[in-house]
């Protein structure tokens, strides 16, 4: 396994190719501001090719002087390239699917043609400047013959090509079957090996099975050196592997700690304001739930120790576990609560008939927070007062 592993954040390019996504040139640098905090190494903030609001975020992000790498998507085009290396980056993605299937019918080229422009274009955006990061992308790798994919990746390393990347382009990948990433990545390690050709290897993970993170760490195991994430996940259809979730998992259990993982949430905020894709409540690690304990058997072991329901605290992103009340609640979960907005003296006539109100509140479809909470609180004090 590989300890030095890179994080490629393509919330940028991959992210705004999610369906009515578009964020403003403002957005883009603050959003790259926040990966450049996290730690991400590199950031892929764009196609330049794609319009010229990209080119010039691309641009501005590029001059930031961010600890990041910030780096360019482009098809196997000179074009693509120069307009690239004009905003100023150091890393430069190109992308070529060798499958035979697309060869024919899409490219209408043999494989020997289409490997041979993809490694001029290679050494060309080399010999415009030797210290660029060059990655190449088979696209659809894990779908194409392995052989056009190990003689594309040979051709591409030899041509100056720093990094390979496998792509996941249709979330086809399962762990544990013949379609196993770890096998993937292996084989091709072993194949360049042979070669003795040794790039640094990237995997990205579509998530079309909800596999993306699975299959991620499944490249990881076997050797991969950069995984390419997004904020929430976003992308194409399903999107990629999701970047917060993939951070905690790898700060957490597989002991890398290079990350501020406290910035999380302040991106996600950002990401989702400008994205319009609300983050769902259930989403593990920044959904609004994914620390909050609902039921009266949960809250009662959680509030005594939160490891009986917690195997994540969630002190590692800065957010705060909350116990929700609501038709669930039994009066563990309530005394819990009312100890926190300083009502624990509470009698307990009284407080049967708050979580009776609680119960009422909940059985509508909705949680009562502490402030409403107090309100009932009140209420119910109020109405005995009334009536005595
Ligand atoms: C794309 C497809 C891509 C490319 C990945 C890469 C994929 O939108 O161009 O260039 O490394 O999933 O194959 O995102
Ligand atoms: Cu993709």
């Amino acid at each position: 396994m590989n300890d030095l592993v890179w994080i490629l954040d393509s919330t940028l390019r991959e992210g705004e190719q999610t369906p009515g996504v578009y964020f403003d040139k403002h957005i883009k640098l603050a959003i790259a501001g926040l990966l450049d905090e996290i730690g991400i190494d590199i950031i892929e903030s764009g196609h330049p090719m794609v319009t010229p609001e990209i080119h010039a975020a691309v641009k501005a992000i590029a001059q930031k002087g961010f600890k990041s790498i910030v780096g360019a998507h482009s098809r196997s085009l000179q074009s693509d390239v120069d307009l690239a290396l004009e905003c100023g980056v150091k890393f430069l993605g190109i992308f070529y699917c060798v499958s035979d299937e697309r060869l024919e019918t899409v490219f209408k080229k043999d494989l020997d043609s289409a490997i041979k422009l993809i490694a001029d274009v290679i050494k060309y955006a080399k010999s415009q400047n030797p210290n660029l990061l060059i990655r190449y992308t088979p696209e659809d790798t894990v779908r194409s013959q392995f052989e056009n994919v190990v003689k594309a990746a040979t051709a591409a390393v030899e041509a100056g090509a720093d990094i390979i990347s496998v792509a996941d382009t249709t979330g086809f990948m399962v762990p544990g079957t013949s379609r196993s990433m770890y096998d993937y990545i292996s084989r091709l390690i072993e194949e360049l090996d042979k070669r003795n050709l040794h790039p640094k290897i990237a995997v990205h993970c579509h998530n079309d099975r909800g596999l993306a993170l699975a299959n991620a760490l499944d490249a990881y195991r076997a050797g991969a050196n950069i995984i390419d994430a997004a904020a929430l996940g976003l992308g194409e259809r399903a999107g990629i592997v999701d970047l917060a979730q993939l951070l905690t998992v790898l700060t957490v259990d597989y002991s890398q700690n290079k990350w501020n993982l406290g910035k999380l949430v302040e991106l996600y905020d950002l990401v989702s304001k400008h994205s319009g894709i609300p983050i769902p409540a259930n989403y593990p690690i920044t959904g609004k739930n994914a620390f909050t304990h609902c039921a009266g058997v949960h809250t009662h072991a959680a509030s005594v120790n939160p490891m009986h329901y917690e195997s994540l605290s969630p002190d590692i992103l800065g957010r705060t576990r909350t116990f929700s009340l609501d038709h669930m609640s039994g009066i563990a979960s309530l005394r819990y609560a009312l100890k926190l907005i300083g009502e624990e003296l509470l009698d307990d006539a009284h407080q049967v008939d708050v979580l009776k109100e609680v119960k009422s509140v909940g059985q509508r479809g909705r949680t009562v927070d502490l402030a409403e909470l107090k309100h009932i609180v009140d209420a119910v004090k109020h109405h005995k007062i009334y009536n005595s």
